[in-house]
């Protein structure tokens, strides 16, 4: 389920929305917006909290402190509800349209009474926004574009959400008695990106118990179907899970169909049929006399079929079964193979969290070496100087070794302008360990200019780490246009390593990319981008990512021991 916390952050977000429609002041819409990030980045559980310790909470005031207290002893808050009643539900849909902000809404709203999604797009083909203030044919696009993506990423559950919902839900289910195995399966367990429906299997003798117990969850908001082999529910937040119960001597036969790809089973069925063998949902057959072929595990469904076992994020038919056949698989990076995080922030510019905190959670994950690398001053927003970039300078150095184990790197988060220059001239990059580049403006260059920008930046003697390379969010921005197989090639050949950014709704690169970059020998840094202490667990998706991408360790800089890592940021800075 999700944490209270981020039902807090949504609500707070949701206010700051309407009260920007509503024209409210730009300094109120701004003090909940950020209060919002500091209530989801917040490591305390806020439902257990007070008044007080709400306002020890770095952003949070008396009176959204009151609010937050409010919403957890009541379900609700009066001045919340009283914007929601001034506004249309659609119009407040209105502002979940990419690049659409609250203000364009309310235009559309007051001006020409458009209170959905569907009206908007009926308004745009008939004309109806011409003439509109603010609103240009590219404005159009834009919008029509914003809205078929959010339709693209349709009714699909980021990973993060999927998995939370999954491991409650299998822990619940692991403690009812007889049931022997529970997992997930299906597009959750090979790490797919987005999630059209969670999976989870059992094995028990009966499955009327694990039915009921799965029908009974709190989070359950309507039963779908329910039979003695699967039931199907809808949880409150809309995403559908499925429960199939199968007995023991069908797990691994089972676990091995449902969790796909079809795309892969269409495979290992074809290669059962060639060994005489019948591979089904139901377990694995003797073609010949049908009886059933005890498979435990799905180690033996594949030995049975001349395999050895195949990782479920490399289940896509996209050459594991040859390689399996010539025992080529990749050994796959592993979230324990991390070493370090080579991209976070603090509250010196937008996370909510300090310096300290930072290092403190970073320690106790176990962590051996953390860059914090907070943005440079061309975001204009994040009020960056050069004299706060070195006061943070000494703090970090004053810091390192006060944590056992744990090394400290000082870098920062350079903005990629539009034509590939980055913020700082030479001298004061080299005063950073560690240099991330990305590109925050100018998303919608033409393809030509954003090559030659990104090739720029990665041909800068200073630039380490290209951060989220193509800069989209899922159902929200797409991917900026540019010719990736050059960017693959300058990275390789300048030791430029690109980041797998492993924030849910960005996992960027993706699992694409990644295998295509790999061919060209790119480097990878699979990083949090955290903005707060409970970000720093991000990288579990970064990793199901690069699993995807076929990545072992080697490929993966910070899974690299640090005097190794110092080595590649060293000669990428010597090229020049
Ligand atoms: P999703 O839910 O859209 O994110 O993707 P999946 O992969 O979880 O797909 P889902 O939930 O429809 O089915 C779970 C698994 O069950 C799927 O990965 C493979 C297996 N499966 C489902 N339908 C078929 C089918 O028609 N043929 C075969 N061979 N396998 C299937
Ligand atoms: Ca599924
Ligand atoms: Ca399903
Ligand atoms: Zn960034």
């Amino acid at each position: 389920m999700a944490r209270p916390n981020d039902e807090v952050e949504a609500l707070l977000q949701e206010y700051a929305d309407l009260l920007s429609i509503t024209g409210g002041d730009a300094f109120k819409v701004r003090s909940y917006e950020k209060a919002a990030r500091a209530v989801g980045g917040h490591h305390e559980d806020v439902s257990t909290l007070g008044v007080a310790e709400l306002k020890a909470i770095p952003g949070v005031g008396k009176s959204i402190a009151e609010k937050v207290a409010e919403y957890v002893r009541t379900g609700q808050v009066a001045a919340i509800e009283e914007a929601r009643a001034k506004i249309p539900a659609g119009v407040r849909q209105l502002i979940a349209i990419p690049t659409l902000g609250p203000k364009k809404a309310a235009v559309l709203y007051e001006d020409l009474g458009i209170s959905s999604v569907d009206e908007l797009v009926e308004a745009i083909h008939s004309e109806r926004l011409r003439g509109l203030k603010g609103f240009g044919p590219k404005t159009e696009e834009n919008i029509l574009h914003g809205v078929a993506l959010m339709q693209q990423a349709g009714d699909r559950a980021l990973l993060n959400v999927a998995l939370e919902l999954a491991e409650e839900i299998t822990a619940a289910l692991s403690r009812v008695t007889g049931c022997v195995r529970c997992a997930h399966a299906g597009s959750l367990r090979r790490f797919r990106e987005t999630i059209g429906d969670v999976d989870v299997l059992a094995a028990a003798e009966d499955s009327a118990p694990l039915m009921e117990a799965f029908r009974a969850l709190p989070f359950v908001a309507e039963v779908i179907a329910s039979g003695q082999k699967k039931t199907s529910i809808r949880t409150t937040k809309g995403l559908q899970v499925d429960l199939r119960v199968v007995p023991l001597e069908s797990w691994g036969a089972a676990l091995q169909y449902f969790t796909g790809s079809k795309a892969h089973n269409i495979r290992t069925r074809e290669m059962a049929v060639h060994a005489g063998l019948k591979l089904s949902e139901y377990g694995l057959f003797d073609a010949g006399t049908g009886e059933l072929i005890v498979s435990e595990t799905e180690e033996e469904v594949y030995d049975r079929l001349g395999l050895p076992w195949i990782a479920p994020p490399l289940r896509e038919d996209r050459g594991e079964i040859e390689a399996a056949r010539r025992a080529a698989l990749p050994e796959l990076v592993t979230e324990a193979d991390l070493r370090g995080d080579l991209h976070t922030h603090t509250d010196l510019t937008d996370g909510v969290a300090s310096l300290e905190e930072m290092v403190r959670a970073a320690a106790e994950r176990g962590l051996a070496y953390y860059a914090i690398t907070d943005h440079a001053p061309d975001m204009a927003m994040q009020r960056m100087s050069d004299e706060k970039m070195l006061a943070q300078r000494e703090q970090v150095r004053a810091l390192d070794g006060r944590h056992r184990r744990l090394r400290l790197l000082h870098g920062t988060e350079l903005n990629i302008g539009p034509d590939g220059g980055v913020d700082w001239p030479e001298d004061f990059l080299r005063g950073f360990d560690v240099c991330v580049a990305s590109v925050h403006s100018h998303f919608t260059q033409d393809r030509d200019t954003m090559t030659r920008r990104l090739l720029r930046a990665i041909e800068n003697p200073c630039v380490h780490i290209i951060g989220h390379p193509t800069g989209r969010i899922i159902g929200r921005r797409p991917p900026i246009d540019v010719d990736l197989d050059a960017v693959f090639a300058a990275c390789a050949r300048t030791g430029t390593a690109l980041e797998i950014n492993s924030a849910p709704d960005r996992l960027d690169l993706c699992d694409e990319d990644i295998l295509r970059a790999k061919r060209f020998g790119v480097k990878f840094a699979i990083n949090s981008d955290a903005h707060s202490p409970v970000h720093l667990a991000f990288p579990r998706y970064g990793v199901g990512t690069a699993q995807r991408g076929w990545l072992t360790a080697e490929d993966v800089i910070n899974t690299w021991p640090l005097r190794r890592l110092a080595s590649f940021l060293r000669t990428k800075g010597a090229s020049s």
